[in-house]
């Protein structure tokens, strides 16, 4: 569908520092089989997901997520799975922190009030690893990895020569101390 060309796709993200993405995308890769595995660059978790927004309020969104205060934390990513619904292959922690249930909840609630639109649906903490997938029974053991979760990202999703592209716009760093 065409998108007017004063909106942008967006949706705000924890982001992996380069070399987790890249261990996930090794991953990914040799878990693929006939599906799509996700670009290193392109991995991330959604925190909330806006879609088509008009480019004028990026703005607001910035210092709407600026003012959300959360705590650095640890995600254990020591899961993995297939959802049959949407075909992907993600990975995840067995159990969400709390700091990160807590982000989500201050994160959405100012998005609420704010009266931002966003995809109402509850959140399933999961970074998608391979899309179009048919299964997981011919992946490759999982090694569960540490995530030293500092930031968030309000990201906007394009087609970049023909490519889908995520793009951080700005990051929002955790409170120190
Ligand atoms: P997914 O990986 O499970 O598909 C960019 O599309 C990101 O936003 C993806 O991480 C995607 O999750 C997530 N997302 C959440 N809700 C979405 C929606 N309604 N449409 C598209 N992407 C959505």
């Amino acid at each position: 569908m065409e998108q007017a060309a004063d909106t942008v796709r967006l949706f705000f993200a924890l982001w992996p520092p380069g070399d987790l993405q890249a261990k996930l995308a090794v991953w990914a890769r040799q878990a693929a089989g006939r599906g799509r595995a996700m670009r290193s660059e392109n991995l991330h978790l959604t925190l909330a997901f806006l879609g088509v927004t008009e480019a004028a309020l990026v703005p607001d969104l910035t210092s709407l997520a600026a003012g959300v205060r959360f705590a650095a934390f640890r995600l254990p990513l020591d899961r993995v799975g297939y959802w049959k619904h949407n075909r992907i292959i993600w990975c995840g922690a067995a159990e969400d922190p709390d700091a990160l249930t807590a982000l989500v909840e201050s994160l959405r609630g100012r998005l609420c009030a704010a009266g931002m639109r966003y995809d109402p649906k509850p959140f399933v903490s999961h970074l998608t690893l391979v899309r179009d997938a048919s299964g997981i029974s011919a992946a490759p053991p999982w090694i569960p990895l540490l995530w030293e979760a500092g930031d968030f990202a309000l990201v906007r999703s394009a087609r970049v020569e023909g490519r889908l592209t995520y793009q951080p716009l700005q990051r929002f760093p955790a409170a120190r101390g």
